[in-house]
């Protein structure tokens, strides 16, 4: 490829043609400040709308700035990018956009955490110059998952550009003239009427309080403070290699023991690891695979375990659903244990037991009101709270994080292999399911527990393996994008595969809308790492060797795929 030699601010480097010129100032250590502009390589997304303006610099030669998000490099090019005129412009373009901005940041869901709060106060903005119209939406909380704000929106079209181009939904487009404008859904309809997942990422990538998550922190604290409630709570995989990141450590930081320490400081009665449902899972999935392959029937078997990914195939492939898996999710299969095994064991009315489920991801937030996953008509999980929502509850009850001990999972639900843990990262509930079906299908163990065909960040990952005679084809897809490229193959009779791994956010769970925001792809890789490496240090690799397991297959549900298996933990979905 050709290269170009530029110079900026100083610096000479040589860069390959088409570069843009915030992507080469990286190169030499320079960030360009932007609001709009969004290159996340691993998730697949880049925003290059040039809308905010925010990212303007002096080229030699030339009168006018320009912006560098959109602008490639030439051979020679003299690039400045932080001369007195470049920061008067942009504390213009700063001072513009609050102009009509509500300035109420100090109640806002994003205060501290909002990229426009960040660079006014970076750019000493110390005054409002300028008054602009201010547009009067109506706040969306139609869904227990993503809040919008339509006034507070900056029109920077990441949450456009994500929806559009990573998840193919497409829920977002710009409407209106001047100061009037924002981005909306068709017809203004609340999300709850639209085709969203809840998946989140556009609340990830705004860079305002205009898409924020919807809260349940308070609601939990008054549970928590209610003597006639029983509170149990669980925690994702994922979760424990992002929470640290926000308290200081370094990204993928696998803070397992802390995480049970501070939620037994918070209150919790129990505290389960949604870990030992992930093994539940693929007991019942690698079962339900076996028997699909055997009877040639309905495949390829689709998971089921990420909602959003089970709410895109229910609006956009209605006819394949005859393919998702009919396990619930191991959040579900959790709260459902809990509201009949669990409440029959130690006594407690399950109207007075709560379950509590702490998810890297938004769409869980969905799922528990879903009619379907109840259990004895009470929703089997009550609230779910986020990464980022347990570090402030963590943060707010004063608990040092840092300096916990090491804390211990409660027995019962509380033991998991290395199987499950990964299923937090992209083809991991893949991983997990060929070992466990392998056993199942040769009575043996495989050479290794590890098939890394199925790791990494590639958008769609395939692997075929021959196990006791049978040939079995796999794939694994995240971000909706490359869900949707598997499901059109199915519809045209093309797929070869028998099971195949969805996750709707890109890199899996890690990445979920619930975590950490990460402005890198570093972060997302140190978080799979952890999470291989947690499965490594597990003495247990195989989700149908855990104790806990075949003890609660023993005292009460006999087995895989029995009539109360199907009854707690499965179940069904209608076009
Ligand atoms: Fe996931 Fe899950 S792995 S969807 O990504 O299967 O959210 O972490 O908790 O339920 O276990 C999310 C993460 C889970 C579930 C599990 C699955
Ligand atoms: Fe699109 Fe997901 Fe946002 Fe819904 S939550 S609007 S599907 S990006």
């Amino acid at each position: 490829m050709k290269t170009c030699k530029v110079t900026i601010d100083g610096l000479v480097i040589e860069v390959d043609e088409g570069t843009t010129i915030v992507e080469a100032a990286k190169k030499v250590g320079i960030n360009i400040p932007t609001l709009c502009y969004l290159n996340q390589k691993e998730k697949g997304i880049l925003c290059q709308s040039a809308s905010c303006r925010i990212c303007v610099v002096e080229i030699a030669g030339r009168k006018n700035l320009f912006t560098s998000c959109n602008n490639v490099v030439t051979d020679n090019m003299i690039i400045t990018t932080h001369s007195l005129r470049i920061v008067e412009s942009r504390k213009k373009i700063i001072e513009l956009l609050l102009s009509n901005h509500p300035k109420d940041c100090l109640i806002c869901d994003k205060n501290q955490n909002c990229e426009l709060q960040s660079l006014a106060a970076e750019y000493q903005i110390d005054r409002y110059r300028y008054e602009g119209k201010k547009s009067n939406y109506a706040k969306d909380n139609s869904n227990t998952s993503v809040v919008r704000e339509p006034n507070k929106c900056i029109l920077c079209r990441r949450c456009e550009t994500v929806c559009n181009n990573v998840q193919t939904v497409g829920i977002y487009s710009a409407i209106n003239r001047g100061f009037k404008s924002t981005v909306a859904t068709a017809f203004n309809q609340p999300l709850a009427d639209t085709v969203c997942t809840f998946c989140g990422q556009c609340v990830s990538v705004c860079p305002t309080g205009a898409l924020t998550l919807a809260n349940h922190t308070n609601e939990v604290l008054k549970l928590l403070n209610d003597n006639k409630k029983f509170v149990v709570v669980q925690t994702a995989p994922a979760v424990r290699v992002a929470l640290g990141e926000l308290f200081g450590l370094e990204s993928g930081s696998l803070v397992t023991g802390k995480m049970v320490s501070a939620l037994k400081l918070l209150g919790f009665d129990k505290i389960f690891d949604s870990n030992f449902a992930a093994d539940l899972t693929i007991v019942e999935e690698a079962t339900e695979l076996i028997t699909r392959v055997k009877e040639n029937k309905n495949l390829p078997i689709l998971t089921s375990c990420c909602p959003a990914w089970v709410k895109f195939i229910e609006h956009q492939y209605p006819d394949q659903l005859n393919l998702v898996s009919t396990c619930k999710s191991p959040q579900e299969m959790l709260g459902s244990l809990s509201k009949s095994y669990l409440a029959m064991k130690l006594g407690v009315n399950p109207a007075d037991l709560v379950v509590v489920s702490i998810m890297p991801c938004l769409s869980k937030k969905y799922e528990v009101s879903r009619e379907e996953l109840k259990t004895n008509n009470f929703p089997s999980v009550d609230y779910v709270l986020s990464t980022n929502e347990l570090a402030a509850m963590i943060k707010r009850a004063g608990i040092l994080f840092n300096d916990l001990q090491e804390g211990q999972f409660d027995d019962f639900m509380g033991e998991s292999t290395g199987a499950a843990t990964i299923f937090g990262v992209t083809g991991g509930v893949m991983e997990a399911a060929v070992r466990t079906a392998y056993f199942y299908l040769t009575g043996q163990r495989p050479a290794t527990p590890e098939f890394v065909d199925l790791r990494g960040f590639d958008g769609i990952k395939e692997a075929s393996y021959d196990v006791a005679g049978i040939k079995i084809n796999v794939a694994v897809a995240h971000g909706l994008k490359n869900a949707r490229k598997l499901l059109e193959e199915i519809k045209t009779g093309k797929s070869k595969y028998h099971a195949i791994e969805i996750m709707a956010c890109p890199s899996g769970c890690i990445g979920g809308a619930g975590q950490p925001k990460t402005t890198d792809d570093i972060a997302l890789k140190k978080r799979a790492t952890s999470l291989y490496q947690d499965d490594v240090n597990n003495p247990i690799r195989y989700s149908d060797e855990n104790p806990a397991i075949e003890k609660l297959y023993k005292e009460f549900l006999q087995k895989p795929g029995s009539h109360l298996s199907h009854e707690l933990l499965h179940t069904s979905y209608v076009k």
